[in-house]
């Protein structure tokens, strides 16, 4: 009898273990950079804080390199899906599915890091990300996608094959840009030619087989992916200052247990400063490596740059006139930086 006894209480064990086991929850996140990344780092951050504070109900798996989505519109698409549950995305593509978030992704919209970190931190800022569930794209199409917590991106700006010291320089170059009809408009502005439809990992080799003549981004980027040795020239026009966003997906938040979702928002808004922190000193030390590297860069001279801002100009009226009371606000704030 004893021995049945112990038998059955065995059994037990086992079976809850097993079904405890299974009660855990995979979720898995997509970013197109590598590992040690500031944003790869704080998606690994993102994913330990989770694991941790669901007490393993929850597990983050970190896809780094774009090796589920090379581009950040497949992965969005996957979000409104329900095929992935997170993505670490620049804004520009997010502004294809939600137009209020280009608001914040203006050309010369901000004075500086500061200022830019006062408004996404700020009541501008946080309204335009929890709006990202409830947006719905030119056509009404609604977003799918919830918005986590912004990133740092630095401020962009043209790396070409060929040096730039005006606006005229620019004229037919061919440029990759990120998915997003602002940014086509940007670079048309110029009187070059935008080229969309080429994920970051893949600018190198456009460069090289002369698909393209150059691209834009800030000093991370165009020293992670070599694109600073395809493209040696970076002409430090800085027109835009684009965050970057962890998004989720709104069919997969809507399977989690509402506790487990809150817990999961408190993480990716704990990893805010650590991905800032990162972001600083990557930004840092990716600059020396360009510049040790024999790069040219080209300082604007102030009326240069003021034609490159003078020609992205009408991209406020295209693109900001629904939202010029934000677009005034966060300009307002600007006076204080
Ligand atoms: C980088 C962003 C990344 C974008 C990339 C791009 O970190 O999310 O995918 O730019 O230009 O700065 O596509």
């Amino acid at each position: 009898m004893k021995k049945v006894l112990a038998m059955v209480c065995a059994l037990v064990m086992v079976l809850s273990i097993a079904s405890a086991a299974s009660a855990q929850t995979v979720l898995k996140l997509s970013e197109v950079h590598a590992e040690g990344y500031p944003t790869a780092l704080a998606d690994q951050e993102f994913a330990r804080l989770v694991e941790e504070k669901t007490e393993g109900r929850i597990k983050v798996e970190v896809y780094l390199g774009g090796t589920l989505y090379g581009q950040e519109t497949e992965a969005i698409e996957a979000l409104q899906l329900g095929d992935l549950a997170f993505a670490r995305v620049s804004a520009s593509p997010v502004g294809s599915y939600v137009p209020s978030i280009n608001a914040i992704q203006m050309p010369y919209l901000y004075k500086n890091g500061a200022h830019m970190w006062a408004v996404l931190n700020g009541e501008i800022g946080q309204k335009l990300l929890a709006d990202i569930e409830t947006g719905v794209n030119k056509d009404g199409v609604p977003s799918g996608i919830v918005g986590l917590c912004y990133y740092d991106a630095g401020n962009r700006s043209f790396y070409l094959t060929k040096a730039v010291n005006t606006k005229a320089d620019m004229a037919g170059l061919k440029i990759r840009v990120q998915n997003n009809p602002m940014m086509v408009a940007m670079v048309e502005a110029l009187g070059a030619t935008a080229v969309t439809g080429i994920g970051p990992n893949d600018v190198y080799a456009s460069i090289t087989q002369k698909v393209i003549d150059g691209a834009e981004n800030n000093w991370p980027t165009y020293q992670n992916m070599g694109d600073y040795e395809a493209a040696p020239y970076y002409i430090l026009d800085q027109h835009t200052r684009v965050p970057e966003i962890l998004l989720a997906s709104k069919a997969v938040k809507d399977t989690i247990d509402p506790a487990d979702w809150a817990i999961i928002e408190e993480c990716a808004k704990a990893t805010q400063e650590f991905e800032i922190q990162k972001w600083a000193e990557k930004e840092k030390s990716s600059e020396e490596i360009v510049r040790a590297a024999g790069t040219t860069v080209i300082e604007l001279t102030p009326e240069a740059r003021a034609e490159f801002e003078a020609a992205m100009a009408g991209l406020y009226e295209t693109f900001g006139a629904d939202y010029t009371d934000i677009i005034t606000a966060i300009k307002d704030l600007g006076k204080d930086f």
